[in-house]
């Protein structure tokens, strides 16, 4: 008899899916479906999660521990016992320990989104241990820190109610490709008459569909921002009663933006005026409106006030007092995640102080910007030779002959191939775990469906056998998957009151109100209370208390002679078949993908001599990589596309756009720069 088992997916994604897994008699996986009666899910998967079963039973799985056998990098290896592998470990780790355990740094990001397997008895290890704390800013801290300036918590719209709306902002967002389940939704909207905006250097496959299509130069979102702000307030076009009761700060905010002139815009972003002020008039005339920003526009210089800016449109023109109204970032600040319990950060010895070390850096880091220099790096959940920018110094720097570097993978990854020790891990078919969403307002439990693939144990497992060989007593380490999965939510928390029913029913919506409008009468979970266009508490900490446009570190604009040599603005966004670089492996999305792109303007190619097809090497003084030319008008003048996130060694030439892009960061959050990055493009020789 098969069974079915309820499952989530486990993927860097917003949708967070609920998935119904069937196992055959035989103990096999047969089909991963959505399910049909989660609303979010609603019974449909992408295309990758779609085909499950070929990434958890394909033949590159690593299946059992292994120690270098070759050169870093040259991916040699041979098998040995799992014993042996700890062992090693536990004897380097106590090594460093003795002397200074902040020289061992885990590194870890969203390979696995759950709780179990990524955010509890790892940390609860790391912390024990006295290692460096891994500040996890490779993708969301910028827009994070600008939009809780604004709102105070990543807290929005209930994606549910998009469909509702009339006016639709979609801006540095492609739910078509990275957001599917809010697609549908926004489709559903459209056929009801709602007017879509898309706003976005690339006229991605959610812009073709909208419309309207807005394509401002990379990294100027803040600037259409304050002038959308100043057309508002000029034109009389804002909810006056709400800004008074529910916001603070407006006058001065007023005063801010009072230069932002559509045209003052136009210059910084590349746009025509006209379109800037018509867009001003119709959001701030059209009811419900609704905003989907994602984080595709803050990685740049200046992402986090441009999201802090952004943020403020709902409240000027009292967009929340409808459920259709608002703007949705993040829903992750909706969950009462229980992380102290979860992480212990409290067991940290204090024999030093805390160090940390900024993952967006860690070329830096490994290269000696470290004090003391690290010895040693444990990465699981992540592959930062692929997706960490400035590419050639993070390859340096994993290169060190004399840093110890375990690492715990499903596949032979660009990273693996720099591993000491390389530990196989489970897949989410393969064991337990417990999610939250940060695109809906659902809990959702992971049940095992099959038993561990070869000799492949789950991380928790792995950290759990390491705290013993180091000796680590305390009874939190001895906390079996479950045990941690029922301490994910905070059962005292009046929004987890549905968790008790997760195990068995595999999700659970919060315990919010049906429609959700979060902020309809204030209550932000800003320090005022409001809607804060005025921040005391950053001006305190010596910051801008209201939203500025910061220009992209490089820029034609902003830094005109750097762009004399690199006068293209590359952007890397996410390939459709990729989820960063996890997929990028497996052959179906390898065929989808074909080869690395590079979506190039006919006025950008031209001079150049570049035609359809071609190879191109792009190029500037950090590092350079290798794609075939796709001419298109699709992507705006001045700016080249990259889609990625292509592993280094199945791209032809070694490298990936990460050869290009830089380690600067973020305005706020310290975040990277992935898209703020100067090129030139040329014809590979
Ligand atoms: N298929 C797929 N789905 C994914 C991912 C994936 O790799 N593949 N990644 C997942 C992850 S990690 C995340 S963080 C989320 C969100 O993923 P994000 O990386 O935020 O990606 P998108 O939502 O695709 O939106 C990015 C869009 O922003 C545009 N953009 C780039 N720079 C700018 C800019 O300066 N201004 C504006 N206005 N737009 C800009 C890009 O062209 C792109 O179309 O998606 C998740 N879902
Ligand atoms: N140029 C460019 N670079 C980017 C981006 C971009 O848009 N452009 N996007 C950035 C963004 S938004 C993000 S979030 C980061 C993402 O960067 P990462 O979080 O590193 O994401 P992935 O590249 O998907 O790598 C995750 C790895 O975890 C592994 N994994 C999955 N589940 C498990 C598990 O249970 N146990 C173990 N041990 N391993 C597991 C997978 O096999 C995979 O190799 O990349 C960033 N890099
Ligand atoms: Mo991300």
């Amino acid at each position: 008899m098969s069974k079915v088992v309820r499952a989530a997916c486990p993927h860097d994604c917003p949708d967070t899916c609920a998935l119904l897994v069937t196992v055959d008699d035989a103990g096999r996986v047969v089909q991963v479906r959505g399910d049909p009666d989660h609303p979010t899910t609603a019974g449909s998967l992408c295309a990758k999660v779609a085909h499950y079963t070929e990434r958890v039973y394909s033949p590159d799985r690593l299946l059992h521990p292994m120690k270098r056998a070759g050169p870093k990098g040259a991916g040699r290896f041979e098998r040995i016992s799992w014993d042996e592998a700890l062992t090693t470990i536990a004897r380097r780790f106590a090594a460093i320990c003795a002397d200074d355990p902040r020289a061992i740094l885990p590194y870890s990001y969203a390979g696995t989104m759950g709780y179990v397997q990524g955010g509890s008895m790892d940390r609860r290890f790391f912390h024990r241990l006295g290692a460096s704390f891994l500040e996890r800013t490779i993708c969301s801290t910028a827009g994070t820190a600008g939009y809780a300036a604004t709102i105070g918590a990543s807290i929005g719209m209930d994606l549910e109610e998009f469909e509702n709306a009339r006016m639709i902002l979609i801006w540095g967002a492609n739910p078509v490709v990275s957001n599917l389940h809010l697609w549908r939704r926004l489709q559903e909207a459209k056929r009801r008459g709602a007017r879509l905006v898309c706003i976005d250097p690339l006229r991605t496959e959610t812009a073709e569909k909208c419309h309207l299509h807005l394509a401002p130069m990379p990294g100027t979102d803040g600037a259409l921002a304050l002038a959308l702000m100043q057309v508002l307030i000029a034109e009389n076009l804002i909810d006056r009663d709400y800004i008074d009761r529910y916001t603070q700060g407006f006058d001065a905010l007023a005063e801010r933006v009072a230069a932002w002139t559509p045209a003052r815009a136009a210059a910084e972003t590349g746009l025509a005026a006209t379109d800037i002020l018509a867009l001003a008039r119709d959001y701030g005339s059209i009811r419900p409106a609704a905003i989907r920003i994602n984080y595709g526009l803050q990685r740049c210089a200046g992402g986090g006030n441009a999201v802090r800016a952004i943020a403020c449109l709902p409240a000027l023109i009292g967009a929340w007092r409808e459920p259709a109204g608002g703007i949705l970032l993040s829903s992750s600040g909706n969950f009462a995640v229980a992380s102290q319990t979860l992480e212990r950060p409290d067991l940290y010895p204090g024999k030093f102080p805390r160090r940390s070390i900024n993952m967006a850096a860690i070329g830096n880091a490994l290269l000696g910007d470290a004090d003391p220099p690290l010895k040693a790096i444990c990465v699981y959940n992540s592959n930062p030779l692929a997706i960490a920018p400035d590419g050639e110094r993070v390859r340096q720097g994993f290169s060190r002959e004399d840093l110890f570097c375990v690492v715990l993978e499903q596949f032979q990854t660009d990273t693996a191939d720099y591993a000491d020790i390389l530990l196989p891990a489970t897949t989410q078919l393969e064991h337990l775990d417990m999610h939250r969403s940060y695109g809906h307002l659902y809990m959702l439990a992971n049940q095992p469906a099959i038993a561990p693939l070869g000799e492949a144990k789950p991380n928790s497992e792995i950290f759990r056998l390491l705290a013993q060989r180091l000796g680590f007593i305390e009874p939190c380490f001895s906390d079996d998957d479950a045990n941690i999965a029922a301490q994910a939510f905070n059962p005292a928390d009046a929004r987890s009151a549905s968790c008790a029913s997760l195990a068995t029913q595999g999700w659970a919506r919060l315990n919010l109100p049906k429609p959700h409008t979060p902020f309809a009468q204030g209550k932000f979970a800003t320090p005022s209370g409001k809607c804060e266009f005025y921040s005391a508490s950053l001006e305190r900490q010596g910051c801008d208390p209201l939203p500025c446009y910061v220009p992209p570190h490089e820029s034609p604009r902003s830094n005109p002679t750097l762009a004399q040599r690199y006068p293209l603005a590359m952007i890397s966004p996410p390939a459709r078949n990729f989820l960063n670089s996890s997929f990028a492996n497996l052959p179906r999305f390898l065929q989808e993908e074909g080869r690395p792109r590079l979506l190039i303007h006919p006025d950008d190619a031209q001079p150049r001599g570049i035609a359809d097809q071609q190879k191109l090497r792009i190029a500037n003084d950090r590092g350079a990589f290798h794609a075939w030319a796709e001419v298109t008008e699709r992507i705006r003048p001045g700016v080249v596309a990259a889609p990625s996130v292509w592993w280094r060694k199945l791209s032809g030439d070694g490298e990936n756009a990460n050869a290009v892009t830089s380690q600067a960061l973020t305005d706020m959050g310290d975040g990277p720069t992935f898209y703020d990055c100067l090129v030139e493009v040329s014809l590979a020789t």
